[in-house]
């Protein structure tokens, strides 16, 4: 029993890392006009959680977005002007899975940000979602081998909504909790154009992310593909001056029955062993 317990808490552990994109493929030799932001390692691994706010160590939420270094003085975020690119690649293919929520099978993060009042944003109950989210839409493309791409060319757009939200909220303290987001679960699409018109509070969207980390959503569907490994961001005429983030492949959320029947199976299994 001990023996499948540490072996299934392995493969758990080796999903996760798989989550994010964990190679930079390819890149414009022109990121270098948008002084921190011009690495586009800055794009692999998860969103980020915490970055420095000019000396005060700030978590990041959907009013107020990364922006600066790390904690650490590490590049956070990359920015793609007209004619600049990267090219993300996943550990494994990233699948147009039935069971993703909302259809939407990989995320990118930016740093789009929803307007917020008043400043300075100290309680969340309290501070008011005004409008927004500012945002720089920029374009984005898949690819199966790295080589032959297709765009999302009538969207959606990296850096855009929804804006990255790092932890969650406790409303009874009207505090911060330590319990993280999910950066591999989207947020409802249909929130987008609720947001937009404001009037919300800023606890009020944490609750409605339902443990989402934010980010935009990209169904494969949209461009007839099953699944793809490469992502490539790009700048270009009218769609550039984005932020990116991090890329997140999308968990696919189980059905009920089929949960039960893989843990049916497990303690199955465990019974056969501990027989033996
Ligand atoms: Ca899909
Ligand atoms: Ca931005």
């Amino acid at each position: 029993m001990k023996t499948i317990t540490i072996s299934l808490a392995l493969s758990l552990a080796s999903l996760a890392s798989a989550q994010f994109a964990t190679q930079v493929t390819g890149a414009s030799a022109d990121l270098t006009g948008s002084g921190l932001f011009n690495s586009p390692q800055a794009a692999l691994g998860a969103p980020t959680r915490w970055y420095d706010a000019f000396g005060t160590p700030a978590r990041t939420t959907p009013i107020e977005s990364a922006f600066n270094v790390g904690l650490g003085g590490e590049k956070l975020l990359v920015t793609l002007n007209v004619g600049s690119f990267i090219e993300l690649r996943f550990d494994a293919p990233v699948t147009d899975d039935p069971l993703n929520p909302y259809g939407q099978d990989f995320l990118v993060f930016g740093n789009a940000f929803y307007f917020g009042d008043p400043w300075p944003f100290e309680n969340y109950n309290t501070t008011m979602v005004t409008g927004g989210p500012f945002e720089e839409p920029t374009r984005v493309s898949v690819s199966q081998d790295g080589v032959n791409w297709t765009a999302f060319t009538n969207g959606p757009y990296a850096d855009t909504a929804f804006p990255t939200n790092a932890y969650l909220w406790d409303r009874a303290t009207a505090s911060w909790t330590s319990q993280e987001s999910d950066f591999t679960k989207p947020v409802n699409p249909a929130l987008a154009a609720i947001f937009a018109q404001g009037g919300m509070s800023a606890a009020d969207v944490i609750d409605a992310y339902e443990g989402s980390g934010g980010g935009t959503g990209f169904d494969l569907a949209d461009v007839g593909l099953t699944w793809i490994q490469y992502v490539r961001i790009e700048g270009v005429s009218g769609l550039a001056g984005g932020e990116i983030d991090a890329v997140a492949d999308v968990n696919a959320v189980p059905e009920p029955a089929s949960m039960l029947a893989l843990g049916a199976g497990l303690l199955a299994l465990a019974r056969r062993r501990n027989q033996r």
